[in-house]
């Protein structure tokens, strides 16, 4: 129904990438992703490898088709992991928070195709004289660690800086999104906080009702101090790094402060002293629902949208 080139790059059925975030994207999200059409992708953050073997071998056995997997490239175990990609090649790899040029010809060689996540044209630039696959720029309206660009503004000078396939990421969460992603001439779009909620998504009950009680201007910026911006739901945490930053606490004082965090909120369902990210369309995210019901309403809205564009064309 809404096919792009990102469709026959990767072998997937609609050009739609789940974002593969750290505690919240395990093996059940990423296989569920796959089987409806879209590429599922492990979040691997700063997880011992052993973790991501692990996670790899339970997506083979639930789903044939591609997936993916992210790599934080700030992980402490970001060797030992790039190691595992190696010994148990993947379809994909997205990578995030940094470059990741020097593991590129490696994975390629294997056929895996590199995909990083960039928030700059600079950046941008550089990986694709580097020789990736595409690039997915990504907005500050994301969760987690974010640049500076909104998703407008990036995209179409990512588009223009390259001639690689450019996915869009920030902000996006049904056919709408999708469609103004191929209007800033990107190939598809990657969504995170949308699929937070999947009814397959592993994390604790108590985040999910935390992200679909959101409203608009609940998440918020902690951490452009210490050069790391953090989107993430505004809760008791976020309040407290507020404070330490408007009282100039230092940078090791922040990050010492968000070291497990992530997993306090995901896994333990501490919505309060752990750190939510989520982005900003964490307000439109209104129920749990299983992954190919998000993946087919976004789909058939884009198409549904495409066509009624069309018209529009051939009245005027
Ligand atoms: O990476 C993400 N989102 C993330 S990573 C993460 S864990 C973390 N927590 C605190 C600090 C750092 C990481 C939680 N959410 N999205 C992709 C993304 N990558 N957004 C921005 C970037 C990025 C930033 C700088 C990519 C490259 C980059 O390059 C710097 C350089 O080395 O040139």
């Amino acid at each position: 129904m809404i096919r792009t080139a990102l469709c026959d790059l990767l072998g997937i059925k609609y050009p739609i990438i789940q974002g593969g975030m750290a505690w919240v994207s395990t093996a059940e999200l990423a296989a569920a992703v796959s089987e409806a059409g879209g590429l599922g992708v492990l979040g691997s953050g700063a997880a011992p490898a052993e973790w991501l073997e692990e996670q790899i071998k339970r997506a083979r056995s639930l789903t044939d088709k591609p997936f993916g997997v992210n790599v934080m490239l700030r992980s402490p175990f970001v060797e030992e992991v790039m190691a595992v990609l190696l010994k148990e090649p993947v379809a994909v790899v997205t990578t995030g928070a940094g470059n990741p040029g020097k593991y590129v010809p490696a994975l390629r060689e294997l056929g895996t195709r590199v995909i990083p996540v960039v928030s700059s044209t600079a950046l941008a630039r550089r990986l694709a004289r580097g020789g990736v696959d595409a690039l997915i720029a990504e907005g500050m309206e994301s969760g987690g660690h974010i640049g500076e660009l909104t998703t407008i503004t990036l995209v179409p000078q990512v588009v223009d800086a390259v001639d690689i396939p450019v996915i869009a990421a920030g902000g996006f969460f049904d056919g709408r999104g999708l469609v103004a992603a191929l209007a800033l001439g990107a190939v598809g779009v990657q969504m995170g906080t949308r699929f937070m909620c999947a009814s397959e998504s592993t994390i604790h009950p108590r985040v999910k009702q935390f992200v679909i009680k959101a409203r608009e201007r609940d998440t918020t910026v902690t951490g452009a101090s210490t050069g790391h911006p953090v989107r993430s739901l505004r809760n008791k945490l976020s309040k407290l790094y507020e404070e330490m930053e408007r009282n100039g606490a230092s940078s090791e004082e922040m990050e010492r402060l968000g070291v497990g965090s992530l997993r306090l909120a995901m896994v333990d369902g501490d919505v309060e002293d752990g750190t939510v990210m989520a982005g900003q369309v964490a307000s439109m995210v209104q129920k749990v629902q299983p992954a190919g019901e998000i993946i087919n309403e976004i789909v058939t809205g884009a198409a549904r949208l495409i066509g009624g564009l069309s018209q529009v064309v051939v009245n005027s």
